[in-house]
Protein backbone atom coordinates (compact mmCIF):
# COMPACT_ATOMS: atom_id res chain seq x y z
CA UNK A 1 0.00 0.00 0.00
CA UNK A 2 1.22 3.34 -0.52
CA UNK A 3 0.39 6.50 1.63
CA UNK A 4 -0.33 8.96 -1.18
CA UNK A 5 -3.09 5.74 -2.19
CA UNK A 6 -4.24 5.26 0.80
CA UNK A 7 -7.46 6.93 2.90
CA UNK A 8 -5.46 7.57 6.20
CA UNK A 9 -6.77 11.31 7.19
CA UNK A 10 -4.01 12.13 9.18
CA UNK A 11 -4.12 14.88 11.99
CA UNK A 12 -1.06 17.61 12.28
CA UNK A 13 -2.34 17.75 16.45
CA UNK A 14 -4.16 16.01 18.99
CA UNK A 15 -8.07 16.93 18.49
CA UNK A 16 -8.94 18.19 21.49
CA UNK A 17 -12.01 16.46 22.60
CA UNK A 18 -10.38 13.69 23.52
CA UNK A 19 -9.26 13.26 26.96
CA UNK A 20 -7.36 9.64 27.15
CA UNK A 21 -4.43 8.31 24.73
CA UNK A 22 -6.17 5.78 22.52
CA UNK A 23 -8.96 8.37 21.52
CA UNK A 24 -6.61 10.97 20.45
CA UNK A 25 -4.19 8.15 18.36
CA UNK A 26 -7.10 7.04 16.85
CA UNK A 27 -8.53 10.51 15.52
CA UNK A 28 -5.23 11.54 14.67
CA UNK A 29 -4.11 9.22 12.72
CA UNK A 30 -7.81 8.78 10.64
CA UNK A 31 -8.72 5.11 12.21
CA UNK A 32 -12.27 6.10 13.19
CA UNK A 33 -14.47 8.57 12.59
CA UNK A 34 -17.25 10.34 15.03
CA UNK A 35 -20.70 9.85 13.42
CA UNK A 36 -22.92 10.50 16.67
CA UNK A 37 -22.59 10.60 20.23
CA UNK A 38 -20.80 7.02 21.21
CA UNK A 39 -21.18 5.76 17.60
CA UNK A 40 -18.40 5.78 15.01
CA UNK A 41 -17.45 4.50 11.10
CA UNK A 42 -14.38 2.77 11.25
CA UNK A 43 -12.04 3.88 8.75
CA UNK A 44 -9.24 1.39 6.78
CA UNK A 45 -6.58 1.50 9.53
CA UNK A 46 -9.02 1.06 12.73
CA UNK A 47 -11.29 -1.75 10.45
CA UNK A 48 -8.07 -3.31 9.23
CA UNK A 49 -6.76 -3.58 13.73
CA UNK A 50 -10.30 -4.79 14.76
CA UNK A 51 -10.69 -7.17 11.91
CA UNK A 52 -7.68 -8.72 13.30
CA UNK A 53 -8.22 -8.98 16.97
CA UNK A 54 -11.68 -9.94 15.77
CA UNK A 55 -9.74 -12.97 13.37
CA UNK A 56 -7.92 -14.20 16.83
CA UNK A 57 -10.90 -13.99 19.17
CA UNK A 58 -12.38 -16.47 16.39
CA UNK A 59 -9.65 -18.97 16.07
CA UNK A 60 -9.42 -18.99 20.20
CA UNK A 61 -13.67 -20.15 20.52
CA UNK A 62 -12.96 -22.53 17.80
CA UNK A 63 -10.07 -23.80 19.34
CA UNK A 64 -12.41 -24.67 22.31
CA UNK A 65 -15.27 -26.21 20.11
CA UNK A 66 -17.66 -23.01 19.96
CA UNK A 67 -19.86 -22.95 17.30
CA UNK A 68 -20.09 -20.10 15.06
CA UNK A 69 -23.06 -18.12 14.27
CA UNK A 70 -24.93 -14.89 13.42
CA UNK A 71 -27.54 -13.77 15.36
CA UNK A 72 -29.24 -10.23 14.58
CA UNK A 73 -28.74 -6.75 15.83
CA UNK A 74 -32.51 -6.24 15.58
CA UNK A 75 -34.56 -8.37 18.17
CA UNK A 76 -38.09 -8.42 19.17
CA UNK A 77 -39.41 -7.55 22.76
CA UNK A 78 -41.56 -10.49 22.71
CA UNK A 79 -38.62 -13.06 24.31
CA UNK A 80 -37.13 -9.76 26.65
CA UNK A 81 -40.63 -10.20 28.19
CA UNK A 82 -40.46 -13.92 28.87
CA UNK A 83 -37.05 -13.06 30.72
CA UNK A 84 -38.38 -10.30 32.00
CA UNK A 85 -35.61 -8.19 31.65
CA UNK A 86 -37.97 -5.75 29.11
CA UNK A 87 -38.39 -3.47 32.15
CA UNK A 88 -35.36 -4.29 34.23
CA UNK A 89 -33.08 -3.07 31.52
CA UNK A 90 -34.04 0.27 31.67
CA UNK A 91 -33.13 3.10 29.41
CA UNK A 92 -29.68 1.48 27.94
CA UNK A 93 -31.83 -0.08 26.27
CA UNK A 94 -32.87 0.91 22.85
CA UNK A 95 -36.51 0.57 21.69
CA UNK A 96 -37.75 1.05 18.37
CA UNK A 97 -41.57 0.38 16.64
CA UNK A 98 -41.44 -1.26 13.29
CA UNK A 99 -44.48 0.31 10.58
CA UNK A 100 -46.82 -2.32 12.01
CA UNK A 101 -46.95 -0.57 15.85
CA UNK A 102 -44.64 -4.09 17.15
CA UNK A 103 -42.25 -3.37 19.70
CA UNK A 104 -38.79 -4.19 18.58
CA UNK A 105 -35.02 -3.50 20.06
CA UNK A 106 -31.27 -3.30 18.94
CA UNK A 107 -29.65 -6.04 20.93
CA UNK A 108 -27.34 -4.73 23.78
CA UNK A 109 -26.78 -8.70 24.53
CA UNK A 110 -28.12 -11.87 23.48
CA UNK A 111 -29.20 -14.12 26.25
CA UNK A 112 -32.95 -14.29 25.50
CA UNK A 113 -32.10 -14.38 21.55
CA UNK A 114 -29.64 -17.23 21.87
CA UNK A 115 -32.07 -19.17 24.48
CA UNK A 116 -34.96 -18.97 22.16
CA UNK A 117 -32.62 -20.61 19.50
CA UNK A 118 -31.76 -23.78 21.57
CA UNK A 119 -35.45 -24.29 23.41
CA UNK A 120 -36.91 -24.32 19.42
CA UNK A 121 -34.25 -27.49 18.58
CA UNK A 122 -32.67 -28.96 21.37
CA UNK A 123 -34.37 -31.62 23.87
CA UNK A 124 -32.49 -34.02 24.97
CA UNK A 125 -29.46 -34.44 27.63
CA UNK A 126 -27.66 -36.09 24.53
CA UNK A 127 -27.20 -32.99 22.23
CA UNK A 128 -25.62 -31.23 25.61
CA UNK A 129 -23.44 -29.39 26.26
CA UNK A 130 -23.53 -26.80 23.29
CA UNK A 131 -21.42 -23.78 23.30
CA UNK A 132 -22.55 -21.03 20.49
CA UNK A 133 -21.30 -17.63 19.67
CA UNK A 134 -21.20 -14.76 17.63
CA UNK A 135 -19.88 -11.70 16.44
CA UNK A 136 -22.17 -8.73 16.24
CA UNK A 137 -22.60 -4.99 16.76
CA UNK A 138 -24.79 -3.97 20.00
CA UNK A 139 -26.06 -1.26 21.02
CA UNK A 140 -26.53 0.46 24.85
CA UNK A 141 -27.79 3.70 25.32
CA UNK A 142 -25.15 4.75 28.03
CA UNK A 143 -25.47 7.83 29.90
CA UNK A 144 -21.97 8.94 29.38
CA UNK A 145 -20.42 7.58 26.29
CA UNK A 146 -17.15 8.61 26.48
CA UNK A 147 -13.24 8.31 25.75
CA UNK A 148 -14.17 7.41 21.86
CA UNK A 149 -14.73 3.41 21.21
CA UNK A 150 -13.79 2.20 24.88
CA UNK A 151 -17.42 3.15 26.05
CA UNK A 152 -19.41 3.41 22.70
CA UNK A 153 -23.49 3.23 22.78
CA UNK A 154 -22.82 1.05 19.38
CA UNK A 155 -19.77 -1.33 20.33
CA UNK A 156 -18.56 -4.59 18.34
CA UNK A 157 -18.59 -7.24 20.75
CA UNK A 158 -18.02 -11.32 20.82
CA UNK A 159 -20.85 -13.09 23.04
CA UNK A 160 -20.96 -16.62 23.93
CA UNK A 161 -23.74 -19.04 25.12
CA UNK A 162 -23.06 -22.40 26.86
CA UNK A 163 -26.02 -24.74 27.84
CA UNK A 164 -25.20 -27.51 29.99
CA UNK A 165 -27.16 -30.12 32.21
CA UNK A 166 -26.21 -29.49 35.61
CA UNK A 167 -23.42 -27.16 37.54
CA UNK A 168 -20.79 -29.33 37.46
CA UNK A 169 -20.42 -29.51 33.45
CA UNK A 170 -21.71 -25.59 33.26
CA UNK A 171 -18.41 -24.69 35.25
CA UNK A 172 -16.33 -27.17 32.89
CA UNK A 173 -17.62 -24.97 30.27
CA UNK A 174 -16.84 -21.95 32.28
CA UNK A 175 -13.09 -22.71 32.69
CA UNK A 176 -12.51 -23.34 29.20
CA UNK A 177 -13.74 -19.99 28.86
CA UNK A 178 -11.76 -18.74 31.55
CA UNK A 179 -8.62 -20.55 29.72
CA UNK A 180 -9.49 -19.66 26.11
CA UNK A 181 -9.71 -15.77 27.40
CA UNK A 182 -6.25 -16.24 29.38
CA UNK A 183 -5.33 -17.36 25.66
CA UNK A 184 -6.70 -14.78 23.98
CA UNK A 185 -5.63 -12.04 25.35
CA UNK A 186 -1.84 -13.32 25.16
CA UNK A 187 -2.23 -13.45 21.51
CA UNK A 188 -3.29 -9.84 21.59
CA UNK A 189 0.27 -9.42 23.68
CA UNK A 190 -1.96 -8.09 26.97
CA UNK A 191 -1.91 -9.50 30.21
CA UNK A 192 -5.38 -9.47 31.40
CA UNK A 193 -6.01 -10.51 34.71
CA UNK A 194 -9.37 -12.39 36.00
CA UNK A 195 -10.80 -10.57 38.46
CA UNK A 196 -14.07 -11.27 40.74
CA UNK A 197 -16.65 -9.21 39.39
CA UNK A 198 -20.49 -7.49 39.86
CA UNK A 199 -22.83 -9.45 37.69
CA UNK A 200 -25.41 -6.24 37.29
CA UNK A 201 -28.20 -6.99 34.49
CA UNK A 202 -26.77 -10.04 33.01
CA UNK A 203 -26.98 -11.58 36.74
CA UNK A 204 -25.82 -14.71 38.36
CA UNK A 205 -23.31 -15.09 41.11
CA UNK A 206 -20.07 -15.98 39.64
CA UNK A 207 -18.64 -13.56 37.52
CA UNK A 208 -15.26 -12.66 35.98
CA UNK A 209 -13.90 -9.71 34.69
CA UNK A 210 -10.60 -9.40 32.40
CA UNK A 211 -8.73 -6.71 32.90
CA UNK A 212 -5.84 -5.20 31.80
CA UNK A 213 -3.91 -2.46 33.83
CA UNK A 214 -4.16 1.18 32.42
CA UNK A 215 -3.92 4.13 34.11
CA UNK A 216 -7.13 5.63 32.31
CA UNK A 217 -9.38 2.46 32.99
CA UNK A 218 -13.27 2.86 34.04
CA UNK A 219 -12.34 0.07 36.89
CA UNK A 220 -10.66 0.54 39.97
CA UNK A 221 -9.42 -2.75 40.94
CA UNK A 222 -7.67 -4.13 44.12
CA UNK A 223 -5.38 -7.04 44.09
CA UNK A 224 -2.81 -9.56 45.05
CA UNK A 225 0.34 -8.56 42.29
CA UNK A 226 1.21 -12.45 43.18
CA UNK A 227 -1.65 -12.92 40.33
CA UNK A 228 0.37 -11.59 37.73
CA UNK A 229 2.96 -13.76 37.78
CA UNK A 230 0.47 -16.99 36.83
CA UNK A 231 -0.56 -18.23 33.10
CA UNK A 232 -2.54 -20.74 32.23
CA UNK A 233 0.51 -21.92 30.10
CA UNK A 234 0.31 -25.84 30.36
CA UNK A 235 -3.34 -26.06 31.49
CA UNK A 236 -4.87 -29.16 28.84
CA UNK A 237 -8.96 -28.89 28.24
CA UNK A 238 -9.53 -31.85 30.61
CA UNK A 239 -11.99 -31.22 33.61
CA UNK A 240 -9.24 -31.29 35.69
CA UNK A 241 -6.69 -29.37 34.55
CA UNK A 242 -9.31 -26.36 34.29
CA UNK A 243 -10.41 -26.84 37.44
CA UNK A 244 -6.84 -26.35 38.81
CA UNK A 245 -6.32 -23.55 36.89
CA UNK A 246 -9.02 -21.42 38.00
CA UNK A 247 -8.24 -22.58 41.68
CA UNK A 248 -4.54 -21.40 40.61
CA UNK A 249 -6.07 -17.78 39.50
CA UNK A 250 -8.48 -17.64 42.92
CA UNK A 251 -6.27 -18.17 45.33
CA UNK A 252 -5.18 -14.71 45.06
CA UNK A 253 -7.12 -11.56 45.87
CA UNK A 254 -8.44 -9.33 43.01
CA UNK A 255 -11.09 -8.01 42.94
CA UNK A 256 -13.30 -4.48 41.19
CA UNK A 257 -14.85 -1.94 43.12
CA UNK A 258 -17.87 -3.26 43.34
CA UNK A 259 -16.36 -6.55 45.42
CA UNK A 260 -13.85 -4.68 47.06
CA UNK A 261 -14.03 -5.81 51.26
CA UNK A 262 -11.04 -3.71 52.85
CA UNK A 263 -11.16 -6.06 55.96
CA UNK A 264 -10.69 -8.81 53.20
CA UNK A 265 -8.27 -7.01 52.01
CA UNK A 266 -5.38 -6.15 54.15
CA UNK A 267 -6.33 -9.68 55.78
CA UNK A 268 -5.74 -11.70 52.47
CA UNK A 269 -2.77 -9.55 51.14
CA UNK A 270 0.33 -8.39 52.86
CA UNK A 271 1.19 -4.50 52.72
CA UNK A 272 3.83 -5.50 49.89
CA UNK A 273 1.94 -7.23 47.65
CA UNK A 274 -1.16 -5.22 47.75
CA UNK A 275 -1.90 -2.95 44.55
CA UNK A 276 -4.42 -0.67 44.08
CA UNK A 277 -4.76 0.74 40.37
CA UNK A 278 -7.41 0.98 37.69
CA UNK A 279 -7.47 -1.50 34.24
CA UNK A 280 -10.10 -1.75 31.34
CA UNK A 281 -12.64 -4.68 30.78
CA UNK A 282 -11.89 -6.14 27.68
CA UNK A 283 -13.81 -9.15 28.77
CA UNK A 284 -16.40 -10.68 31.10
CA UNK A 285 -17.85 -14.18 31.47
CA UNK A 286 -20.95 -15.23 34.10
CA UNK A 287 -22.15 -18.48 35.33
CA UNK A 288 -26.22 -17.53 35.74
CA UNK A 289 -27.91 -21.38 36.21
CA UNK A 290 -31.05 -21.12 35.25
CA UNK A 291 -32.28 -17.51 35.07
CA UNK A 292 -33.20 -17.54 31.83
CA UNK A 293 -33.98 -21.19 30.69
CA UNK A 294 -36.36 -21.01 33.47
CA UNK A 295 -38.66 -17.98 32.66
CA UNK A 296 -38.29 -19.12 28.77
CA UNK A 297 -38.62 -22.86 29.31
CA UNK A 298 -35.68 -24.14 27.44
CA UNK A 299 -35.63 -27.89 29.49
CA UNK A 300 -34.21 -31.11 28.17
CA UNK A 301 -35.27 -34.60 28.88
CA UNK A 302 -32.52 -36.31 31.68
CA UNK A 303 -31.27 -39.86 31.68
CA UNK A 304 -34.19 -40.90 34.09
CA UNK A 305 -37.21 -39.59 32.25
CA UNK A 306 -37.50 -36.03 34.56
CA UNK A 307 -36.75 -33.14 32.72
CA UNK A 308 -34.66 -29.42 33.72
CA UNK A 309 -33.76 -26.80 32.65
CA UNK A 310 -30.86 -26.60 30.98
CA UNK A 311 -27.80 -24.63 33.07
CA UNK A 312 -25.93 -21.19 31.41
CA UNK A 313 -23.44 -19.41 31.14
CA UNK A 314 -22.59 -16.27 28.82
CA UNK A 315 -18.93 -15.02 27.92
CA UNK A 316 -18.13 -11.68 26.11
CA UNK A 317 -15.09 -9.99 24.75
CA UNK A 318 -15.25 -6.23 23.97
CA UNK A 319 -13.84 -6.76 20.09
CA UNK A 320 -13.83 -2.51 19.65
CA UNK A 321 -13.07 -1.83 22.53
CA UNK A 322 -9.52 -3.92 22.08
CA UNK A 323 -8.41 -1.44 19.70
CA UNK A 324 -9.02 0.85 22.12
CA UNK A 325 -7.49 -1.03 24.85
CA UNK A 326 -3.86 -1.85 23.05
CA UNK A 327 -3.11 1.59 22.22
CA UNK A 328 -3.49 2.61 25.87
CA UNK A 329 -1.31 -0.58 26.54
CA UNK A 330 1.41 0.35 24.10
CA UNK A 331 1.37 3.74 23.16
CA UNK A 332 4.39 6.32 24.12
CA UNK A 333 2.34 9.36 24.19
CA UNK A 334 5.50 11.54 25.20
CA UNK A 335 7.47 10.32 22.19
CA UNK A 336 4.27 9.89 20.37
CA UNK A 337 5.10 6.44 19.10
CA UNK A 338 2.64 3.47 18.71
CA UNK A 339 3.73 0.32 18.29
CA UNK A 340 1.19 -2.57 17.54
CA UNK A 341 1.49 -6.53 18.23
CA UNK A 342 2.17 -7.89 15.16
CA UNK A 343 -1.06 -9.99 15.56
CA UNK A 344 -2.71 -7.36 14.98
CA UNK A 345 -0.97 -4.51 12.96
CA UNK A 346 -2.37 -2.60 10.13
CA UNK A 347 0.91 -2.77 8.24
CA UNK A 348 4.04 -5.10 9.64
CA UNK A 349 6.60 -3.06 8.08
CA UNK A 350 6.53 0.64 7.10
CA UNK A 351 9.09 1.41 3.79
CA UNK A 352 10.48 4.84 4.12
CA UNK A 353 12.37 6.00 1.02
CA UNK A 354 14.08 9.22 0.81
CA UNK A 355 13.13 10.57 -2.34
CA UNK A 356 14.72 13.26 -3.97
CA UNK A 357 12.59 14.99 -7.01
CA UNK A 358 15.75 14.48 -9.41
CA UNK A 359 16.01 10.89 -7.94
CA UNK A 360 13.66 7.76 -7.72
CA UNK A 361 16.21 5.29 -6.94
CA UNK A 362 15.15 4.63 -3.51
CA UNK A 363 11.15 4.45 -4.37
CA UNK A 364 11.98 1.81 -7.07
CA UNK A 365 14.03 0.00 -3.70
CA UNK A 366 11.08 0.42 -1.98
CA UNK A 367 8.87 -0.86 -4.61
CA UNK A 368 11.30 -4.07 -5.14
CA UNK A 369 11.37 -4.70 -1.15
CA UNK A 370 7.92 -4.65 -0.84
CA UNK A 371 7.38 -7.26 -3.52
CA UNK A 372 9.40 -9.53 -1.91
CA UNK A 373 8.07 -9.01 1.22
CA UNK A 374 4.37 -9.26 -0.39
CA UNK A 375 5.60 -12.97 -1.89
CA UNK A 376 6.13 -14.01 1.97
CA UNK A 377 2.91 -12.38 3.66
CA UNK A 378 3.87 -9.83 5.16
CA UNK A 379 1.96 -6.33 4.76
CA UNK A 380 3.92 -3.47 3.84
CA UNK A 381 3.01 0.39 3.66
CA UNK A 382 5.28 2.84 2.00
CA UNK A 383 5.58 6.37 2.28
CA UNK A 384 5.75 7.67 -1.07
CA UNK A 385 5.17 11.43 -0.74
CA UNK A 386 7.98 13.86 -0.96
CA UNK A 387 7.72 14.73 2.25
CA UNK A 388 11.05 14.76 4.60
CA UNK A 389 12.52 12.19 6.54
CA UNK A 390 11.86 13.43 10.08
CA UNK A 391 8.58 13.96 9.14
CA UNK A 392 8.12 10.85 7.07
CA UNK A 393 9.09 9.12 10.52
CA UNK A 394 6.69 10.88 12.73
CA UNK A 395 3.95 10.03 10.59
CA UNK A 396 4.85 6.14 10.77
CA UNK A 397 5.51 5.90 13.98
CA UNK A 398 1.95 7.03 14.57
CA UNK A 399 0.43 4.43 12.18
CA UNK A 400 2.40 1.97 14.49
CA UNK A 401 4.40 -0.43 12.09
CA UNK A 402 5.97 -2.79 14.75
CA UNK A 403 8.92 -2.79 12.00
CA UNK A 404 10.66 0.36 9.70
CA UNK A 405 12.81 0.12 6.88
CA UNK A 406 14.60 3.43 5.86
CA UNK A 407 16.18 3.60 2.32
CA UNK A 408 17.76 6.73 2.16
CA UNK A 409 22.06 7.47 2.15
CA UNK A 410 22.75 4.59 4.61
CA UNK A 411 20.91 1.62 2.75
CA UNK A 412 23.64 0.39 0.45
CA UNK A 413 24.08 -2.50 -2.10
CA UNK A 414 21.80 -5.32 -0.82
CA UNK A 415 21.61 -4.23 2.64
CA UNK A 416 18.47 -1.83 4.30
CA UNK A 417 18.47 0.06 7.75
CA UNK A 418 15.59 -2.11 9.13
CA UNK A 419 14.94 -1.34 12.73
CA UNK A 420 11.87 -3.10 15.46
CA UNK A 421 10.42 -0.05 16.34
CA UNK A 422 12.33 0.88 20.04
CA UNK A 423 15.40 -1.06 19.38
CA UNK A 424 18.41 -0.10 17.60
CA UNK A 425 18.47 0.08 13.76
CA UNK A 426 20.71 -2.63 11.89
CA UNK A 427 21.67 -3.31 8.21
CA UNK A 428 20.40 -6.43 6.82
CA UNK A 429 19.21 -8.00 3.64
CA UNK A 430 16.02 -8.99 2.77
CA UNK A 431 15.90 -12.42 3.18
CA UNK A 432 17.29 -11.49 6.97
CA UNK A 433 14.00 -9.37 7.44
CA UNK A 434 12.19 -11.75 6.08
CA UNK A 435 13.22 -14.45 8.37
CA UNK A 436 12.85 -12.49 11.59
CA UNK A 437 9.55 -11.39 10.52
CA UNK A 438 8.38 -14.44 9.44
CA UNK A 439 9.66 -16.05 12.49
CA UNK A 440 7.92 -13.26 14.89
CA UNK A 441 4.47 -14.12 13.21
CA UNK A 442 5.11 -17.61 13.08
CA UNK A 443 5.69 -17.81 17.14
CA UNK A 444 4.06 -20.84 18.86
CA UNK A 445 1.18 -19.34 21.48
CA UNK A 446 0.42 -21.47 24.44
CA UNK A 447 -1.93 -24.56 24.36
CA UNK A 448 -2.04 -24.20 20.26
C1 LIG B 1 -21.48 -11.55 28.19
C2 LIG B 1 -21.71 -11.82 26.75
C3 LIG B 1 -22.30 -9.19 28.56
O1 LIG B 1 -22.96 -8.44 27.86
N1 LIG B 1 -23.68 -10.99 27.70
C4 LIG B 1 -23.16 -11.58 26.50
C5 LIG B 1 -22.63 -10.67 28.63
N2 LIG B 1 -21.24 -8.79 29.27
S1 LIG B 1 -20.71 -7.27 29.40
O2 LIG B 1 -19.72 -7.27 30.42
O3 LIG B 1 -21.79 -6.37 29.59
O4 LIG B 1 -20.04 -6.92 28.04
C6 LIG B 1 -18.99 -7.72 27.52
C7 LIG B 1 -17.81 -6.88 27.09
O5 LIG B 1 -18.21 -5.91 26.12
C8 LIG B 1 -17.43 -4.73 26.24
N3 LIG B 1 -18.33 -3.57 26.41
C9 LIG B 1 -18.19 -2.41 25.74
N4 LIG B 1 -17.33 -2.00 24.82
C10 LIG B 1 -17.45 -0.76 24.32
N5 LIG B 1 -18.41 0.11 24.70
C11 LIG B 1 -19.33 -0.25 25.63
N6 LIG B 1 -20.31 0.59 25.96
C12 LIG B 1 -19.25 -1.57 26.18
N7 LIG B 1 -19.98 -2.26 27.11
C13 LIG B 1 -19.41 -3.46 27.23
C14 LIG B 1 -16.54 -4.91 27.47
O6 LIG B 1 -15.26 -5.32 27.04
C15 LIG B 1 -17.23 -6.04 28.22
O7 LIG B 1 -16.31 -6.81 28.99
Amino acid sequence: MYISKSFIPILKNNPSEAKIKSHQLMLRVGMIKQSSAGIYSWLPLGFKVMKKIEQIVREEQNKIGVQEILMPTIQSSEIWKESGRYEDYGEEMLRIKDRQGREMLYGPTNEELVTEIFRASVKSYKSLPQLLYHIQWKFRDEIRPRFGIMRGREFYMKDAYSFDINDEEAFFSYNKFFLSYLKTFKRLDLTAIPMAADTGPIGGNLSHEFIILAETGESKIFTDKRIFDLSGEGTSLEKDSLNSLRKKYEQYYAVTDEKFNKVEFEQQVSEENRLITKGIEVGHIFYFGDKYSKPMNASVDLPGGKKDFVKMGSYGIGVSRLVGAIIEAKFDDKNEIMKWPLSVAPYDVAIIPMINKNDITSLEKANNLMAELNKHNIDVIIDDTDENLSSKIKKMNLIGSPYQIIIGKKSDGNLFEFKEVGEEAKNLSVSEIIKIISEEKNKNWFLN
